[in-house]
Parts: structure tokens; C-alpha cells; sequence
């Protein structure tokens, strides 16, 4: 096994128990005599953070002396999930731990399980983040992620009377894997006027005066990787009031409530996670966030570059940015205000740094989720940073004005500002405009948003500005983690775990289709995971299902256009269906569990509606006696990261069902395939490339093509509506009120039946169901459907972070790995 440390290394298990106790003893002040699980896990957490720190360092030293160009990932999400489990892969000592903390009475996994789950994030956007720190660092990328210090991040969901209730999350009470920097802290401003001035050389200048001082203040993560010493750093800016705790000149005057006032203002910008994941709804403390984050962060950037001392013209040379989606967009303009009001540089060479150091990622065409700012809002709170979105409008709408002569519509629909009441900043043209490429995060996304959104740009700048990078995930977490079985047969077959840095090797698989052990053991696995999540249904929702069932899960947000209702349309069909068979029809059919989870907006309401109904569902399903194990629905309440790796590894099928052309790319469909799980999909997104990689024989694909999506819609409102028979009836029974109160459902039913039906959930039930009853069919020829999985898992190689990293880093970053020095 691979083992990270050699100075600093625990040379044995007693010397691992040592620094446990000493932690709890000492850093805790706790007698071993009363250590519960809590207190193991932080004497464990705190044992390995000693030494994630020294090689930490290390490379920060490193990094320093080279002074090689550095990425930075500007995300206002990184969902990390648990820190030490991953910590102790990467530090390569999981087994000493084991048995040390076993020694000392404890489980290992009781112990991981009371970490509290990092979740700065909402979905899949702020996962992805994640994933991509752990290759940076597995890489040897000089990387830093950016992002804020939320102190509650996304809320708890709980199913009170099958309803969702969001519950803060305050997860910083004790979070060992962060270091306050005090020393680390930047001015930002809001408000505030501008003022011009001219200097002697009559050079005109523009002073941003007046405003509200904000102080950031950095905490720092540790992100180690995996079999290297890398140990990048992701650091997370929290808001402080400027002049301390709170005014004293306003309290000694007796103003008691207005001297704590300003210091709560301040602290309320890093406060919370908005918890939406695609709808932009123009709240000032939103935008505030935003910037605050950005100018923090860029301060750190450029002040990290200037200590170098080279010219600016080197700056994107040392320096590649990448904009996470447009949330971070406002970098552009704080960058190009740094470089002509604060280092005197004219507009063209300044900007011309900017565009080269700019990359811009986009994540989704959906139009509701594409920022933009009032034009009003920006004045008032950033009024400098609004003259410099004008000027880099009024010369970008020059330059097209002369490529397109006259063309009025073109500079009309590729102007920054919309012309609306009142106007608003369209911030992805912002981003697409100050950087150098922009690219989506699967074949077919990245081929939409040039037809779509920025079909314009693509005639102004030629197609070489936009590109794909399909989206991947890290098999640390997501194999080796998450399915640790897994991950030790593949080893024992491919001799060794080297799979885990290189995906690509998992092809030697398919050498082993006819290893009746192999297929045995692998089979045996996945039905060990399944009892582990039965296990795990059972404790926390009290349902009983049946680990030989077929498992068909769907776990993600909860949006319309993800369907989750066409998933739940699908279950109540089933159970008709099985209501009306006689006994003897019934011993025919495959029981399976349908597994739900995700949480929805809080102020989504349709969603919030889709998840009512499944559990009213649920409800009915579940008592039927006559249904027994035939048929079991569920759903999970609270789905996270630390969840998703316990209902990964246990699904025979996995649902990614959205409206084709709507999902972006998705990850988790590569997460349930890796761990030996069959799709049902769309043609969307990243299903698109699963199919090429694993073939068109294991998967089950069904539903419209993008292509037919807009006259689908437009057939809708013009050609009539005509129901599926099917799906009339589970509308029918809804509204007779099976499931509960009908007058609960009828907008979604009414979504669907009289206001055009967008997301096209009649078009595509009928193959849906059909598709489902394939299904069926294929699990009940148990080797066939082994003999697929094994081969899906094979053909995962392209899905892995690791070539994401090594994509963006050719393509966009221009970077090279900067290996950590030999030692001794
Ligand atoms: O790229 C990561 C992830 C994709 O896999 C999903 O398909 C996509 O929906 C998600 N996008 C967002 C968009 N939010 N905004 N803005 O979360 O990105």
C-alpha cells in the first residue's frame, strides 16, 4: 500500500494510539476514561491533521521557490463532504489507524461517521469542485480553490409528515481541518462614490472613495493528494467587521444596538449558502457575497505575484484563473480595476491580461439559472466596478460593430447590458467576453451552448474559444472509498492499485469476464452494499426492504427538470399494474425498491411538491399488503456526500432522466456505473459519452432527442395535447385521492395536463415504462446482467477527474505538475 510519509509517519500503531490520546488528553482536555466516539474521531482527526500540515507546508514552501504558474479555482461551492477518511487514504496510514483505534475499543467506521459533512454546496456544481481539488493535488498541480467560510452550509432536510423542513446547518462547532490565518486579511469596500482626478503628467485617474470597509479574513483547508506529497490549499474567506468586535464610540454614547449592528452586518456576508441550485434571484446580499469573495481573493493573487517582482505583462504567465460558472464573473472587472486605478496600467495592456487570464466554465443553458444584475444594484453597491462593465462593453460593441457593420440585432442580443426596466448585467456575456476560453462540461452541453446561449459569440470570435471538458469524478472517494471491497478485488486482479491514478487500467477488467470467482465475489459485493443500505434504510426512515430486490434509485436536487415526478408517475404505474394481477401473475414479477432522495429549494415549490407526493406514495405502497416486497418505495431524507457514498455502491439501476438537453452533464451517473450499477437514461448530458464508452448494450436509453425538444413544446400549445393512456390513469388516481389529498398535487398534475407540459414528461412516460419493464426483464437473467456491469465498470477509464485536470490544464490553463522534491 502506498504510504505518504516518511519522516513524519506513524512507524506503528502504538505511536498512532499515542498521538490519539494525547490529543484527547491535551488538546481536548478530556480523561480517556470518558472518550466517546466524538472525541476519537477528533483525537484521530487531529493525530492525521499533524501530519497533513507538515507536507502541507512543504509544498507551500515548494511552490514558493519555483514559483511555477499556478491554477486557481474560483468556486463559490465546494461540497467535501468528510474530511478523514480521505485524509487517511491519502495519507496512505488507514490501516495502522485501523487497528490502533480498534485498540483503543472503537470501529473505525463509528469513528468516520461522526465527522459533520462540509457541505458548501448545492449539487453537482459544487461536487465537481471538489472532485477537482483531489486531482489538482493527486496531480501535483500548484492549485488553490477559493471560496467563502459559509458558517451554515446547505441545510438538513427533514420529512415531517411527509413534507420537507429545512433545518440549519451549522456545521463549525468542531471542524479540526481548518486554520484560521488572522494575519491573512483583506480591506474590501462597498458603496461609496467615484471621483476623477488628474495627476501632473495630466494622466487621468478614478478613485473609488467613501465606501464601507469589510474585513476578510482566511481560513485555509488542507487538500492532500493521493500518493503524492502535494498538499495544495483551498482557502475560504469569512467577513469581519473593519474596526473589530464592534464600535466603542457608539457604545460609550449609549447607542448600545447600533454599535453591534455594523460588526452583524458584516458577518451576515459569509453567513449562509443560498440554497438554490439553478435560480439566480438578484438579492443584494447575494452580490455581496460575491464580491466580497472575488476581491479577496484576486488581492491574495496579485499580491502573491507581485512578491515575484516580474512584469505584468508575466502575470498570465504565472497566474490561470478559472471562473466555477458566472457566480465568480465579477473577478473580471476587479481584476482590470486593480491593474488601471491601483497599478497605473493603460486600459488595452490591462485588459489584455485579464482576457488571458480568465477561463470560463458554464454549467447550465437552463435560462433561469443564467445570472444577471440590475444595472441599479451594481451602481449602488460596486459604482466603479459598474464604469468598467460599461467601457469593456462600449469597446467590445465597437470591435463588433465593425466586424458586423450595421448589424444592430447582433449588438443588441451580445451587449453586456440588457435593455430591460431596469437594465440588467448579463454576467455570463461578461464572462465569455473577459476570458480567453469558455467551455462546457459534456459533448453535448458544450455543443448547445454554441448553438444556444452564445450561438452570437461563436460568430464574433470563431468556434476556438469555446471547448468541452466532460465532467469526471475522483475514484479515490468514489471508488475506493465508497466501495472499499470493490476497490481490493480490482486490485487483487489488476495487481495493485494503480488504477486509482490511472482510471484508464479498469479495461483489464474485461480479461476477467470469465473468472467465475471474479464474477462471484463481484457479485457478492454489490449485494453486500445493498444489505448495507437496507441496513441503513431501516435505521433511519423504519421501512423494511429486501436486499435481493432490484434497487433503482434517483438521488440528486430536486428540480422539474431532472423528473423525479416522471420517476414517481413510473412507480404508481407499477403499483396499478401489480394491484390489478391475480397471485398467480404476481410471482412472476421482479420486486424491486424505488429509492429516492435530494432536497429542493426551500422556496421551490413544485419540488417541494414531487417530494410529497413520493412519500405519500410511499406511504400507500408500503402498508399494502397485497404489494409485500413486490414493490417498496422510499425516500431518504438528507441526502449528502457522506449518504451518497452508502447509496452509490448499492444500486442495480440508477435513474438520469431529465428532459434531453437540460442536464448540463451529470456526475453521479459516472459514480453509480463505476460501482457496478446499470443506467436508465436520456439522451443527455453525460449519459451521451457513458453510452459510447460502455456501449449501447448496457445502458437503457429511452425518450426525446434534444433535437425534437422545441417542436415537441411548440406541438403542446399549437397540435393539442393528448394523454398517454397510462399516464391518464395515474393522473386519475391522484386526483381521486389515493395518495392523499388530491387539491396537494393538482398543480403538478395541471403542470402537466393545461399549462403545456415543458419538461415533456407525457412525451416520453410510455418508453419510459417499457424501458423499466427491460429492465425487468434483463435482471432476471442474473449473469447477463453481471456480465454488463462488469463490463461497464471496465469501460469507466475516460470518467475519471484525473483527465478533466489534465484537459483543462492543456486546453485552458497552459500549466505543468510541479512534483514535490525527492527527500532522503
Ligand atoms: O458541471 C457540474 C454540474 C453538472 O453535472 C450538472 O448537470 C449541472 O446541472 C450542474 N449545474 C449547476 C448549475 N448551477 N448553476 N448555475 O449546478 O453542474
Amino acid at each position: 500500500a502506498w504510504k505518504k510519509f516518511s519522516a513524519q509517519e506513524f512507524s506503528s500503531k502504538e505511536e498512532f494510539e499515542k498521538e490519539v490520546v494525547r490529543h484527547i488528553e491535551t488538546t481536548l482536555a478530556r480523561s480517556l476514561f470518558n472518550c466517546d466516539e466524538a472525541a476519537a474521531y477528533a483525537g484521530t482527526a487531529l493525530a492525521f491533521r499533524d501530519r497533513l500540515v507538515i507536507e502541507w507546508n512543504k509544498t507551500q514552501q515548494n511552490q514558493t521557490f519555483a514559483d511555477p504558474k499556478r491554477v486557481y479555482y474560483l468556486s463559490l461551492e465546494f461540497l467535501m463532504g468528510r474530511a478523514l477518511d480521505n485524509a487517511m487514504l491519502n495519507v496512505g496510514m488507514k490501516d495502522i489507524a485501523q487497528e490502533g483505534v480498534s485498540e483503543l475499543g472503537f470501529r473505525m467506521e463509528d469513528i468516520i461517521s461522526q465527522e459533520r459533512d462540509a457541505a458548501l454546496g448545492n449539487g453537482g456544481l459544487g461536487r465537481l469542485a471538489a472532485c477537482f481539488l483531489d486531482s489538482l493535488a493527486t496531480l501535483n498541480y500548484p492549485a488553490w480553490g477559493y471560496a467563502l467560510r459559509y458558517r451554515y452550509g446547505i441545510f438538513k432536510q427533514e420529512i415531517i409528515d411527509g413534507y420537507q423542513v429545512e433545518i440549519p446547518d451549522y456545521w463549525l462547532d468542531f471542524n479540526p481541518w481548518e486554520f484560521p490565518r488572522h494575519d491573512v486579511t483583506v480591506d474590501i469596500q462597498f458603496y461609496g462614490n467615484v471621483r476623477k482626478y488628474m495627476d501632473d503628467s495630466g494622466k487621468q485617474w478614478s478613485v473609488w472613495e467613501n465606501g464601507e470597509i469589510v474585513n476578510a479574513v482566511a481560513y485555509d483547508a488542507p487538500i492532500p493528494g493521493y500518493g503524492t506529497k502535494t498538499t495544495n490549499n483551498l482557502r475560504l474567506w469569512s467577513s469581519k467587521a473593519s474596526h473589530g468586535e464592534f464600535d466603542f464610540t457608539k457604545f460609550n454614547s449609549g447607542e448600545y444596538e447600533a454599535s453591534v449592528a455594523d460588526q452583524q452586518r458584516a458577518e451576515t456576508i459569509s453567513a449562509v449558502l443560498y440554497p438554490n441550485d439553478s435560480l439566480e434571484r438578484g438579492k443584494e446580499l447575494r452580490l455581496k457575497q460575491q464580491y466580497f469573495w472575488c476581491a479577496a481573493s484576486l488581492s491574495d493573487i496579485v499580491r502573491r505575484f507581485k512578491k515575484s517582482k516580474k512584469p505584468w505583462s508575466e502575470f498570465p504567465n504565472q497566474v490561470a484563473i478559472q471562473l466555477n460558472d458566472t457566480h465568480p464573473t465579477l473577478a473580471i472587472p476587479e481584476l482590470q480595476r486593480i491593474l488601471i486605478d491601483g497599478e497605473g496600467l493603460d486600459w488595452e495592456e490591462a485588459w489584455s491580461i485579464v482576457q488571458k487570464t480568465f477561463g470560463y466554465t458554464n454549467h447550465t443553458v437552463l435560462p433561469e439559472a443564467l445570472e444577471k444584475w440590475s444595472v441599479p444594484l451594481i451602481q449602488h453597491l460596486l459604482p466603479r466596478h459598474l464604469q468598467i462593465i460599461y467601457e469593456i462593453n462600449a469597446r467590445f460593441l465597437q470591435w463588433v460593430e465593425k466586424k458586423f457593420p450595421k448589424d444592430r440585432d447582433m449588438l443588441a442580443s451580445v451587449s453586456i447590458i440588457e435593455e430591460t426596466q431596469p437594465k440588467m448585467v448579463r454576467m455570463a456575456y461578461l464572462a465569455v467576453i473577459g476570458s480567453h476560453k469558455v467551455n462546457g462540461v459534456a459533448e453535448l452541453h458544450s455543443d448547445l451552448i454554441k448553438t444556444t446561449i452564445f450561438k452570437d459569440f461563436v460568430k464574433i470570435y470563431g468556434p476556438d474559444k469555446f471547448t468541452n471538458v466532460t465532467n469526471g469524478i475522483t475514484p479515490r472517494r468514489w471508488l475506493h472509498q465508497a466501495n472499499p471491497r470493490l476497490s481490493e478485488l480490482i486490485a487483487n486482479k489488476l495487481g495493485g492499485y494503480d488504477f486509482l491514478t490511472d482510471l484508464t487500467l479498469l479495461h483489464k477488467l474485461e480479461n476477467f469476464l470469465d473468472d467465475k470467482d471474479f464474477r462471484k465475489e463481484f457479485q457478492e459485493i454489490k449485494y453486500a452494499n445493498k444489505v448495507r443500505l437496507a441496513k441503513y434504510i431501516k435505521e433511519a426512515q423504519g421501512i423494511s426492504v429486501n436486499p435481493a430486490s432490484l434497487f433503482d434509485i434517483q438521488v440528486k436536487r430536486m428540480h422539474e427538470y431532472k423528473r423525479q415526478q416522471l420517476n414517481v408517475f413510473g412507480v404508481i404505474h407499477r403499483y396499478l399494474q401489480l394491484k390489478d394481477m391475480s397471485p398467480e401473475e404476481r410471482k412472476k414479477v421482479q420486486p424491486r425498491v424505488s429509492i429516492f432522495g435530494g432536497k429542493a429549494a426551500p422556496g421551490y415549490w413544485m419540488a417541494k411538491t414531487v417530494i410529497h407526493l413520493i412519500n405519500q406514495v410511499s406511504a400507500v405502497v408500503n402498508a399494502d399488503k397485497d404489494i409485500g416486497d413486490l414493490l417498496k418505495v422510499v425516500f431518504l431524507e438528507d441526502y449528502n456526500v457522506s449518504k451518497a457514498e452508502i447509496i452509490v455502491p448499492a444500486s442495480d439501476i440508477s435513474e438520469h432522466i431529465s428532459t434531453a438537453g437540460t442536464e448540463a452533464s451529470g456526475t453521479s451517473n459516472m459514480k453509480f456505473v463505476l460501482n457496478g450499477g446499470l443506467v436508465i437514461g436520456t439522451c443527455d448530458g453525460a449519459n451521451i459519452e457513458i453510452t459510447r464508452e460502455v456501449g449501447e448494450d448496457n445502458i437503457f436509453l429511452f425518450g426525446n432527442l434534444a433535437e425534437d425538444v422545441e417542436d415537441l413544446r411548440h406541438a403542446h400549445f399549437y397540435g393539442g395535447f393528448e394523454l398517454d393512456s397510462q399516464l391518464q390513469r395515474v393522473f386519475d388516481e391522484i386526483r381521486n385521492g389515493r395518495f392523499g389529498d388530491a387539491g396537494q398535487f393538482s398543480a403538478l398534475v395541471n403542470s402537466i395536463v393545461e399549462h403545456g407540459d415543458y419538461y415533456l414528461v407525457s412525451d416520453d412516460f410510455q418508453s419510459y415504462v417499457e424501458t423499466q419493464n427491460k429492465i425487468d426483464e434483463a435482471y432476471k437473467n442474473q449473469e447477463e446482467w453481471l456480465t454488463k456491469t462488469i463490463t461497464c465498470v471496465a469501460r469507466m477509464g475516460f470518467f475519471s477527474s484525473d483527465r478533466c485536470i489534465e484537459e483543462y490544464a492543456q486546453e485552458i490553463w497552459n500549466t505543468e505538475p510541479l512534483p514535490p522534491p525527492k527527500e532522503n
